[in-house]
């Protein structure tokens, strides 16, 4: 037999739900869009991008959506593989999101990172902040 106890449930269900959100926002950052383009969140703050490898396919549109966490200190995302078709560069101020378009053309592992750097501090990219773009190719 078995017994439901039914205010214990309740009290546990909100708690599956947070569970369940959780699973979807750790999902999130890769969302499969209805039109083929791979979409990624990437998160820029304490000199690092969260996450800081994300994978690709050749041939498919990438839309890369950079959210600046930090209060004061501005950011960057470049990705400079003119060989494989890419040149991309946006800056984030704090605070702020910028938006990234592109379609990858060359199967390959390209390094992007932070171009910013203040006087004689060491570089954002010196400190980590760089991550990796891994794009595969076609099946
Ligand atoms: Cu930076």
């Amino acid at each position: 037999m078995v017994a439901i106890t039914g205010t214990k449930e309740k009290s546990g269900y909100p708690w599956i739900l947070l569970l369940l959100a959780c699973a979807v926002i750790t999902a999130g950052s890769i969302t499969a869009a209805a039109d083929d383009t791979r979409k990624f969140i990437i998160h820029l703050s304490d000199y690092r991008f969260h996450p800081d490898a994300i994978e690709v396919v050749a041939g498919k549109p990438v839309e890369l959506t950079l959210v600046n966490d930090d209060r004061i200190t501005p950011h960057n995302f470049t990705l400079k593989a003119p060989d494989a078709g890419l040149d991309l560069s946006a800056n984030i101020s704090a605070g702020e999101t910028a938006t990234l378009r592109f379609t990858p053309r060359t199967a390959g592992s390209y390094v992007f990172y932070c171009n910013k750097k203040l006087l004689f501090m060491k570089s954002h990219r010196a400190r980590g902040m760089e991550g990796k773009l891994t794009v595969r190719p076609a099946s």
